[in-house]
């Protein structure tokens, strides 16, 4: 097979490589020469409403590096939004995808099943919380398997309303933009969305100074003036939310919206996408406050980069859909499930509940020492590996987006890898791989920190 390595760099075979250096180096201008040449054919050959946050094109991956065409080191503080948790290529990982692959690469478990989904499906019915039967199904993406989980929500409660929260993200599917709050860019011209959805009001300690109770009635309230519970399938939410700015709701919000819920008969739906899999300090968000969701989505970190997403849940729940109407041709892919049995090996084998704890503990203690002096850090927040910074005006508080992105540009020039998120544009989210070494992670944020200062 012809490689053409004049734009792609070196590639040889996984085997033969040597480990990745853990470091930052910067060998030539940001974005280099063959990035520069691989962005004019990107700009050529792909729609330009697919993004780019760093014009930079990567080689290779892992630890917490990420090694770009020309040879540079990028620290990564995003992990391809919080997908390698377990790293990128982790040793595990490709060496359970090599054997895979050359065993066979698909034969669609609906036709010919194999055991590797089930193995995953018996790892998310023990690890997610709750000790109740539980039975899940594998999907592709995030947004699949959200909408899944509404179509199982529906099925077993015969209701079809779906309540979702400000701030919210759930994907980009039609059903998924209208769960997901943000016009811009997610939804704008996308029109008509689905129906029968709604939206409440979220706890964002920050902005409303509500305690958890009180924003929790707040939300109830509002549900069952202009929807009535008898008509709600589900609720959904993000345990922390991600896209919309690392919002955690105040403590009592989640359990008071659970409570309602397991009250009236509507189905608690808890989008595990972004926080799940050890990223925040347990291995889903929910058992920070003791939740046990009826359904739980998860993907992303769940297979250390190999497309999968999966609902899991209470068994009456899962089972309410006819034989048959869940589904899809690459769904559980045997790839991605060797993959994922190896993601989640590697989590609990290494620890990496704990690590993304201490992770954590640096990134919140760096912010929360600079903000002591710098009036712009308006809210340093998250839990565990999932940390936020959201900017605001010093004077009036208001949002300030225009400094967050001068602070993810200068930090990107000089090698770090972060991302921004928010309703408002002005967070800047840290979502390291939990296998970065302490010291790339310190160099990481000093770099972030240096950028703020000069910005
Ligand atoms: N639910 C909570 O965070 C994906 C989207 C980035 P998919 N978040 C990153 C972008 O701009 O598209 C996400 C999420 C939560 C669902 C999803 C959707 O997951 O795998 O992207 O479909």
């Amino acid at each position: 097979m012809a490689i053409d390595t004049a734009t792609t760099g070196t590639i040889g075979s996984a085997l033969e490589r040597d480990e990745l250096v853990q470091e930052r180096r910067i060998v030539t201008d940001l974005p280099g020469p063959r990035s520069r040449a691989l962005m004019e054919r990107k700009l050529a050959a792909v729609s330009s409403a697919v993004g780019t946050t760093m014009p930079v094109f990567a080689a290779r991956a892992g630890g917490g590096v990420i090694v770009d065409v020309d040879g540079n080191s990028l620290i990564d503080l995003g992990s391809g939004i919080a997908v390698t948790g377990v790293g990128n290529s982790a040793p595990r990982v490709v060496a359970a995808v090599q054997q895979q692959v050359a065993d066979f690469t698909h034969t669609c478990f609906m036709i010919t099943p194999y055991d590797s989904y089930v193995g995953v499906a018996e790892a998310l019915n023990r690890l997610t919380p709750g000790d109740h039967d539980k039975r899940s199904a594998l999907f592709n993406s995030g947004a699949e398997a959200v909408e899944n989980a509404v179509k199982i929500a529906r099925s077993y409660t015969k209701r079809q309303a779906v309540v979702a929260f400000d701030h919210a993200y759930h994907g980009r599917t039609n059903l998924t933009m209208a769960l997901t709050a943000k016009s811009m860019p997610y939804k704008s011209g996308f029109g008509p969305f689905a129906s029968e959805i709604y939206r409440a009001p979220m706890s964002y300690p920050f902005r409303d100074g509500l305690s958890g109770p009180e924003a929790a009635k707040r939300a109830i309230s509002l549900i069952e003036k202009q929807i009535g519970a008898d008509n709600l399938a589900a609720v959904i939410i993000e345990p922390i939310q991600g896209e919309g700015g690392f919002v955690v709701p105040a403590e009592g919000f989640l359990p008071a919206l659970v409570e309602w819920a397991r009250a009236n008969g509507v189905v608690f739906i808890a989008d595990e996408v972004q926080t799940g899999f050890a990223r925040t300090g347990h291995m889903f968000a929910s058992e920070h406050e003791g939740i046990v969701p009826d359904l739980v989505v998860t993907a992303k970190g769940i297979a250390g980069g190999l497309p999968l997403s999966a609902v899991t849940g209470r068994a009456e729940i899962m089972d309410a859909p006819h034989a048959g109407g869940l589904g899809g041709t690459y769904g559980g892919n045997p790839l991605a499930c060797a993959a994922a049995l190896a993601a989640i090996e590697t989590y609990e084998e290494d620890g990496l509940v704990e690590r993304a704890r201490s992770i954590g503990e640096t990134i919140i203690a760096r912010f929360r020492d600079a903000a002591a002096s710098d009036a712009r850090i308006g809210d340093v927040r998250g839990r565990g590996a999932m940390i936020a910074i959201e900017f605001v005006d010093p004077e009036t508080g208001e949002p300030d987006a225009a400094l967050t992105g001068r602070v993810a540009k200068a930090a990107h020039a000089q090698g770090v890898v972060v991302l921004t998120c928010g309703t408002y544009g002005n967070v800047i989210r840290f979502l390291p791989p939990l296998t970065i070494p302490a010291a790339l992670l310190d160099e990481g944020l000093d770099v972030v920190l240096q950028a703020l200062a000069a910005s």
